[in-house]
């Protein structure tokens, strides 16, 4: 087999861990990536087409002779976009019932079933007021139902279009309903994708995008951003914290426990189980110092965000935290987790644990999850990791990187940062004036957006990480979701030393407002954050946001998710630069539509690059071309 450079990875715990997982005979991310090489050249492309029985069929380009259609006819282009179409549709779909979990969540709550509550009472308000839900003489648990029973609706209302895409400018709610791609009900876009693409359905890309768009947008506009909304109302609204990450905040004295997949509402019960006096107290006895709790993927995010967890690690190492050996139980729920957990815990006393319908793994212990049972799963979850401590065998070996660094940048904490700066006089409190001001003197050039996921085609951490350097360092400011957020803080890219990477603009800025230069966002359905945060500054600028000196990134993407993400991005106006290809490139028409002739309609285009450095470059120009278009 031809030696691969796969494991290179900036985090240097990740280099050691994937050492030292090799001295110990076990398989890992990247040596199944390395035994998959070649890979499929259709699949790459996205030539490949399964839709119906008749197939597979594969339109062949290398050679003149080899079918350039399939059995049914469909072409390149229908079968490339078709393909496209329906990751969107699947990662719409993925982010939207988390969405809906944390909807259903809240009607707990409202019912008092379980022990959610409301916690942040002026959120809800707020979204009350926006969906015209009536609020005088009512009870916040009132207020609560309607809210969640209306979020609920979204889902599969027969009339009407989303609630949310309320909060975008004008203008772009005007393109969006010219085009026709307003979504009206989350699950109608998601199988409409999927109906149209079936076999012998819809065969005009154009077409089928525009459908993809309108799945997307209510993946961004609805499900995400109910999801995310909704999670700050149950448990609160981020604020600036202080928290540590890497591999390293694992402790070798203590119960580990890991919490990895994405749903807050599983992992805001461990967070507190874990600190139960009882459960304490039986670890104790079972000879540990105590528990100690991290989080992993965009679970990880959720609960640093509001708690302040430290964050175990991202997509790329979550084999290798078991490889540790100090990993008593790893918790998961849905997304992201990787099948290959089951084989690696069996090298070790590491109980994996799955918690949701939707994700069971064969080999894993099953527990399953009870929104109105919460608490008393987790500790039940909690209690099976603490008696497993004493079930330790092997080595330990905990790599000593952990960095420090500020989480919680919320959209709510960031207007609060601002309002430092705000003549109060002069503003109402709560305005997105002064990062406005900044970017109109040129402090600030723009911002850039950092999201996504890991991924074997891009050294591990290092197109996040070098992508941010390069940004920061020419006064963009960088706000992270994902594991592109994790990537950073380990890098120390969130703490406040990282002023010494940024260009003089943008460190007098962060000093100024005591920030880090990459802002913490959340987890990925968080990117419903960065939407409404780019809708009011468009709004206060009068404007529309693909009129913005801003940008978006996803240098390490791989999922379905990141490919709505992407989708929704694009059809909300933003440029969005990937560093790996979608399977899209069979196909030169949906190439050109998808990189180029789709501004022309919505503002926004993909562009690929797989060198963070370009990406940067291609970035920077695109923001200085923006500001110039503002004649600022
Ligand atoms: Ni939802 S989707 S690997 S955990 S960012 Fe991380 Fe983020 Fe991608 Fe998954
Ligand atoms: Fe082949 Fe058409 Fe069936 Fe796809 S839908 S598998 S291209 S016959």
């Amino acid at each position: 087999m031809k030696e691969t450079n796969f494991c290179k990875s900036c985090d240097n715990a990740t280099v050691k861990m994937y050492e030292y997982a090799k001295e110990m005979g076990l398989e890992t991310i990247w040596d199944r990536a390395q035994a998959m090489q070649p890979q499929c050249g259709f699949g790459e492309m996205g030539l490949c087409c399964t839709n119906c029985s008749m197939g597979p069929c594969r339109i062949v380009k290398i050679t003149e002779d080899g079918p350039k259609k399939g059995i049914c006819g469909a072409t390149e282009d229908t079968i490339v976009s078709r393909n496209f179409a329906r990751a969107v549709a699947a990662g719409a779909a993925a982010h939207s019932d988390h969405g809906r979990d944390i909807a259903q969540a809240l009607y707990h709550a409202a019912l008092e079933e379980g022990d959610y509550e409301v916690r942040d009472k002026d959120k809800l308000l707020k979204i009350a007021k926006e969906w015209n839900v009536k609020v005088e003489n009512r009870s916040l648990k009132e207020i609560a139902r309607e809210v969640a029973l209306m979020a609920l609706e979204e889902f599969g209302k027969p009339f009407g279009k989303l609630r949310f895409l309320g909060r975008a400018p004008e203008k772009r709610r005007v393109i969006w309903d010219e085009l026709g791609i307003s979504p009206r009900a989350i699950d109608r876009e998601v199988v409409q994708v999927m109906h149209s693409t079936h076999m012998g359905c819809d065969a005009d890309y154009r077409n089928i995008i525009n459908q993809a768009a309108k799945a997307a947008l209510s993946d961004g506009w609805g499900g995400s951003m109910i999801g995310t909304e909704l999670s700050d109302v149950i448990f609160g609204t981020p604020v600036p914290k202080k928290t540590q990450a890497n591999l390293g905040v694992l402790k070798e004295n203590y119960v580990n426990i890991i919490v990895h997949g994405h749903e807050p509402t599983l992992s805001e019960a461990i967070v507190i189980a874990s600190k139960d006096p009882e459960l304490i107290e039986l670890a104790q006895k079972q000879g540990a110092e105590g528990i100690n709790l991290a989080g992993m993927c965009c679970t990880g995010n959720e609960i640093t965000m509001r708690h302040g967890v430290p964050m175990a690690g991202n997509f790329f190492q979550q084999e290798l935290a078991i490889a540790t050996g100090a990993v008593d139980a790893m918790v998961v729920d849905v997304q992201c987790i990787m099948p290959s957990l089951s084989e690696i815990v069996k090298c070790y006393h590491t109980k994996l644990i799955t918690t949701s319908l939707k994700a069971k793994v064969p080999g894993a212990i099953h527990m399953e999850f009870d929104e109105e049972k919460a608490v008393e799963i987790a500790k039940k979850i909690v209690r099976e990791a603490v008696l497993n401590y004493k079930n330790r065998k092997q080595k330990i070996y905990i790599p000593e990187e952990k960095a420090q660094g500020y989480v919680g940048y919320s959209y709510e904490a960031i207007l609060k940062i601002l309002d430092k700066v705000t003549n109060s006089f002069a503003h109402p409190a709560g305005t997105v004036k002064p990062l406005v001001d900044a970017m109109k003197s040129g402090v600030l050039r723009g911002a850039a957006a950092i999201v996504g996921c890991n991924n074997h085609k891009v050294p591990h951490d290092s197109g996040h990480v070098t992508l941010a350097k390069e940004l920061i360092k020419r006064d963009i400011l960088v706000v992270t979701t994902g594991c592109g957020a994790h990537a950073c803080i380990k890098a120390g890219l969130m703490s406040m030393d990282a002023v010494n990477y940024c260009g003089k603009g943008l460190a007098t800025c962060c000093e100024l407002l005591e920030i880090p230069p990459v802002l913490h966002m959340g987890s990925c359905v968080d990117i419903s954050r960065i939407l409404t945060l780019l809708s009011d500054v468009a709004k206060y600028m009068g404007m529309d946001i693909s009129d913005l000196p801003v940008a978006a990134a996803a240098p390490e993407w791989m999922s379905e998710k990141a490919q709505s993400i992407g989708l929704y991005a694009v059809s909300s106006g933003i440029y969005v630069v990937l560093g790996v290809a979608p399977a899209i490139t069979g196909s030169e028409t949906v190439v050109n539509y998808l990189t180029s002739d789709i501004e022309k309609i919505l503002g926004g285009r993909f562009e690929v690059e797989s060198d963070p450095v370009k990406a940067a470059e291609k970035i920077v120009y695109h923001i200085e071309m923006k500001r110039k278009m503002l004649g600022i």
